[in-house]
């Protein structure tokens, strides 16, 4: 399968929107004369674009037809075997100075990277078509949203983009022809996919975003992971709101009370699953909708927090989702749908590690090889993807486009941990909630490359992702907080911890619910919980469990804060903050000291 891919010649009236601003013209003129292609594509994101660059990419490979009658309007990507996910190593936040990307970010200096970078794009596009694809992040008409243009060589940019963001005419009619309207600059080309010529660079002072020599969407997709969490971090510290790695979901109670919850957990620990998690057979009349899986744009409003999605898709890890675990993500993801890298069925069909049903006898691997079940290689790689648009969700909440967005009542922190830490906590405060997110911890996933399974901290799952000195990160943090009057309730969660016989002790998924109950409880004031050590934490008869096949030893295990272990986890959080070189607040200084103290008495 190929990625590049020659030029491609639309018939009249395809690829020529061509905006009226002049800053986007003046800048799109200056790259193509850098990058030389043989011609520019001006997306509109209409239907009759889609349909001629679908059948472009079926044509040159780029994309696999799938079975149309068993996954209608859905394709197959396979993207290179040394381009399969995220390179932390390689992404550069390229601030004035190295202080102000700080100790968590790769630093490189603006004007040597981008004279680097201009080298490498010089006649890039030779031979090829560049893109540009105006979109916005948010709601259209939201106080939060931004608009970005992406220029790219590749059509499944193009076509990933168009789910992911509200993209085309309707960016352009929000821009307008004013040459000083803020925008990101976003400028992506597959180069010839060289893991030595991969790098990611954001250039925050300038709203600018450069990335070569990937294809895989993490590092390409660049209104995602680049726009929305590295330079909207930057954006929002400066503009006193929030970017964050966070899923946005509703409850509503059979009475018809309703509150919104944002969760933080690093890639691939399950925030889609949460976000879409269907409550067992003991919480009928409840509802949980999704707002967004993966990104938060938060502001202060009437003195609480309102969250939107800036995204208009999902960018879902495959493996592992089935009817059992997500059947909301299934559903959505069974039309419609672009798939990369999971493996394609003798019949069209698409399969991954974790689908439902058995493994089909024969199938084409993620890399283009014959597989059966006997294979000691995955059929699917275990970060495939999914790119499916928002409006595919059954259990999408009818308030995702309102422009203010939804009222935060709680904050989850939460992540892969097999010791330690609970099943569910409460912070005490909210500062002392800014402590839980500032030294949340996970085992390492196979979203980005690098050892799996290796405990990291992952400070509020913004460790590879904060466009900044994580220390000022923390400030803003503990700063939002005393503007809030009505601040959400913060809360830690781990659904995956271990027993002695290395099994999860809690089941998880839908049964996660039980968990959230008792958060809503909280939030409503009428949750029980003990005051412990490391925050208020719920004794067995605080959570709903009927119905739940769970041992009773098990729950006090998932429940039990473990004194040695937590004298290792308050130094691993000393340790944590020294390797930060004094960036850390005072106030969060303070809170560690209270917590090694809390547990002295
Ligand atoms: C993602 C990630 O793809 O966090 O969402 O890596
Ligand atoms: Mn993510």
């Amino acid at each position: 399968m190929k990625n590049l891919a020659p030029a491609i010649f639309p018939p009249k009236g395809i690829g020529n929107a061509k905006p009226a601003n002049k800053a986007v013209l003046d800048w799109v003129h200056e790259i193509a004369t850098l990058t030389q292609p043989e011609n520019v594509f001006w997306c509109d994101g209409s239907e009759r674009e889609h349909d001629f660059l679908i059948a472009e990419s079926l044509g040159q490979n780029v994309l696999i037809e799938l079975n149309q009658k068993k996954v209608p309007h859905s394709y197959l990507h396979r993207s290179s075997p040394n381009d399969v996910a995220r390179v932390e190593q390689f992404t550069f936040v390229c601030t004035t100075t190295k202080q102000e990307a700080g100790p968590t970010n790769n630093w490189a200096d603006p004007t040597e990277t981008y004279a680097k970078l201009r080298e490498l794009l010089a006649g890039a596009m030779r031979g090829r078509t560049m893109f540009v694809i105006p979109y916005i992040m948010g709601p259209a008409d939201s106080p939060l949203a931004k608009i970005g243009f992406e220029i790219t060589d590749s059509k499944y940019v193009v076509l990933s983009l168009r789910i992911m963001t509200r993209m085309g005419e309707i960016a352009l009619k929000r821009l307008g022809n004013d040459p000083s309207a803020e925008w990101n600059r976003g400028v992506h080309s597959l180069l010839d996919v060289n893991p030595e010529r991969r790098f990611i660079c954001h250039f925050p002072q300038d709203n600018t975003i450069i990335s070569v020599g990937s294809g895989y969407g993490g590092n390409v997709l660049l209104s995602k992971k680049c726009l929305a969490l590295r330079i909207g971090s930057y954006l929002a510290r400066k503009q006193n709101w929030m970017a964050e790695h966070m899923l946005i979901l509703g409850v509503e109670s059979p009475e018809g009370r309703k509150h919104y919850v944002a969760a933080a957990f690093p890639s691939a620990c399950g925030k889609t699953n949460f976000a879409m998690l269907i409550p067992p057979e003991h919480f009928k009349g409840w509802k949980v909708t999704t707002i967004g899986d993966d990104i938060a744009w938060m502001r202060i409003r009437n003195g609480r927090l309102y969250a939107v999605n800036p995204e208009n898709g999902y960018f879902g890890v495959v493996p592992g989702t089935s009817y059992k675990s997500n059947p909301n993500a299934m559903r959505s993801i069974a039309h419609d749908t672009i798939y990369t890298n999971v493996a394609l069925t003798d019949d069209g069909d698409v399969w991954w590690e974790g689908k439902d049903g058995e493994p089909p006898a024969h199938a084409i691997d993620w890399r283009g090889n014959d597989w059966t079940p006997q294979s000691s290689e995955k059929a699917a790689h275990p970060n495939s993807r999914f790119t499916t648009p928002m409006g595919n969700n059954p259990a999408l909440d009818p308030d995702v486009e309102k422009n203010e967005g939804v009222p935060i009542s709680a904050i989850i922190f939460g992540g892969r941990r097999s010791d330690t830490a609970p099943l569910v906590y409460q912070a005490l405060d909210w500062n002392h909630g800014v402590y839980l997110g500032a030294t949340m911890a996970s085992e390492t996933t196979a979203a980005a490359t690098g050892a799996v399974g290796r405990v990291r901290r992952d400070p509020m799952a913004m460790l590879p992702f904060c466009g900044y000195n994580i220390g000022d990160y923390f400030q803003h943090w503990l700063d939002i907080g005393k503007q809030l009057t009505d601040p959400p309730l913060i809360f830690n969660v781990n659904w995956f911890r271990k027993g002695a016989d290395g099994k999860f002790l809690w089941p998880g998924f839908g049964e996660n619910m039980r968990v959230l109950k008792w958060i809503i409880d909280r939030c409503e004031q009428s949750g029980g919980a003990l005051k412990s050590p490391i925050g208020w934490l719920p004794s067995p008869h605080d959570l709903d469990l009927a119905e739940l096949d769970i041992d009773r030893n098990a729950v006090d295990e998932l429940l039990c804060i473990d004194h040695e272990e937590w004298q290792k986890e308050i130094a691993a959080h000393k340790e944590f903050f020294d390797s930060l070189g004094g960036v850390v607040p005072q106030e969060l200084q303070k809170q560690r000291e209270q917590l090694a103290e809390r547990f002295r008495f």
